[in-house]
């Protein structure tokens, strides 16, 4: 396949919340002139994807477009997670998971869940729940609910999001409210919850800071590895690992035979690996908009080398698509901020022009091939 392979015509049906406030006509997209990343990723064998929001695919009609070009894959980014479910105790919001499957549904889209257990997006009445009363059965609803709702749909699930803390943790997991509340084992007894309602799906914990050789990270990576391998000698459900891929400039450079060693220990553990949340966190402004772009493609090249040589990676989403639509703007420092708040970290600008990080992520992943 070359890079120039021609992508197919996609429409987005005028129905339903999709083309609200757009008139009645199809938005057609043609990708004919763009090689795009999901061409790339499956003549490696591979998906490429993206995390969005259902309220920006509603918003924005350059967004839908630049997904179906690229994407094979969606990421809901906040709608099923625990707070964003049931903020309030009994009190249910599915529309926007809703919407974003029937979105991907009529698209032909893959959706990742993201994610049943983070301690971050877990609503306060549940954590104080979880800790007052310590009865499994919130987590059982809990689990019973999204996945019994969902995993006829989803097949892929980052059940646990973030356990690790080699820093303040015990055992190098994080002492988060599950786990004061269930002791360590609650990550063997999610996993097994999860894969009693959803006995076909892929199950994965997914974790970050795994790429550069300061201490922490080096030591997240041997905590990652053993736990995988805890849960795999004990044979509890666990079908993969999602690696987030947050990368930041000023970490820099990316540890290539550390990740190397994680990622084959991982594999040789018979486990697969997604890159599930991959973005660029810049360090300054003050160089011009192409210095600042090859930086991070640059970065991109670097990690994907690494990673795309093993063919058990079997996907890369990014943690967004466009440079409009990144938690990254909201956490930028100082310096990028004074740029219009915008960090150019994924691979379409804010204007939906695909940057060089765009070419570094299609070029790899075809090179992989
Ligand atoms: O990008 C997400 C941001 O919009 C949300 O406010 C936040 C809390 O739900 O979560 C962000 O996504 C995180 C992901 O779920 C887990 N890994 C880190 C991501 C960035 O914080």
């Amino acid at each position: 396949m070359t890079g120039l392979a021609l992508a197919p015509v996609l429409t987005v049906a005028p129905n339903g919340a999709w083309a609200e406030g757009e008139g009645a006509s199809p938005v057609h997209v043609s990708a004919t002139l763009t090689p795009s990343l999901s061409h790339a990723a499956r003549s490696g064998g591979r998906y490429y994807g993206a995390a969005a929001r259902a309220d920006h695919l509603r918003q924005d009609k350059a967004l839908r477009a630049a997904i179906l070009r690229d994407c094979e894959v969606l990421t809901p980014e906040i709608h099923l997670k625990w707070n964003s479910l049931e903020w309030r105790k009994g009190q249910f919001h599915f529309t926007p998971v809703d919407d974003l499957l029937a979105f991907a549904d009529e698209n032909g889209l893959r959706v990742r869940g993201h994610t049943l257990l983070w301690d971050q997006s877990t609503p306060d009445w549940a954590k104080h729940e979880m800790l007052d009363r310590r009865d499994w059965r919130l987590m059982s609803e809990h689990f019973s609910r999204v996945l019994g709702r969902y995993a006829s749909r989803i097949d892929e699930w980052d059940v646990i999001n973030e356990p690790i803390d080699t820093v303040s943790g015990a055992h190098a997991l994080r002492r988060n409210t599950f786990f004061r509340a269930f002791g360590p084992t609650y990550i063997e007894r999610a996993m097994e919850e999860a894969r009693t309602h959803a006995p076909h799906a892929h199950l994965v914990i997914n974790d970050y800071g795994f790429e550069y050789g300061n201490p922490v990270d080096k030591a997240r990576r041997q905590a990652f590895v053993a736990l995988a391998r805890r849960l795999r000698a004990a044979r509890v459900p666990l079908d993969g690992v999602g690696v987030q891929a947050h990368l930041d400039l000023s970490k820099g450079p990316i540890d290539r035979v550390g990740l190397q060693e994680m990622t084959k220990a991982l594999i040789d553990l018979g486990l697969d690996i997604t890159v599930t949340e991959l973005d660029v966190k810049e360090t300054e402004a003050s160089a011009s908009t192409p210095a600042r772009d090859q930086k991070v493609a640059d970065e991109t090249r670097r990690y994907l080398d690494v990673m795309l040589a093993f063919p058990e990676v079997r996907g890369v989403v990014t943690w967004g698509l466009t440079d409009k639509f990144s938690w990254l703007t909201e956490q930028v420092d100082a310096r990028v901020r004074a740029d219009r708040g915008v960090n150019r970290g994924l691979p379409y600008d804010d204007a939906y022009s695909p940057k060089p990080m765009y070419w570094a992520l299609e070029d790899t992943l075809r090179a992989s091939a």
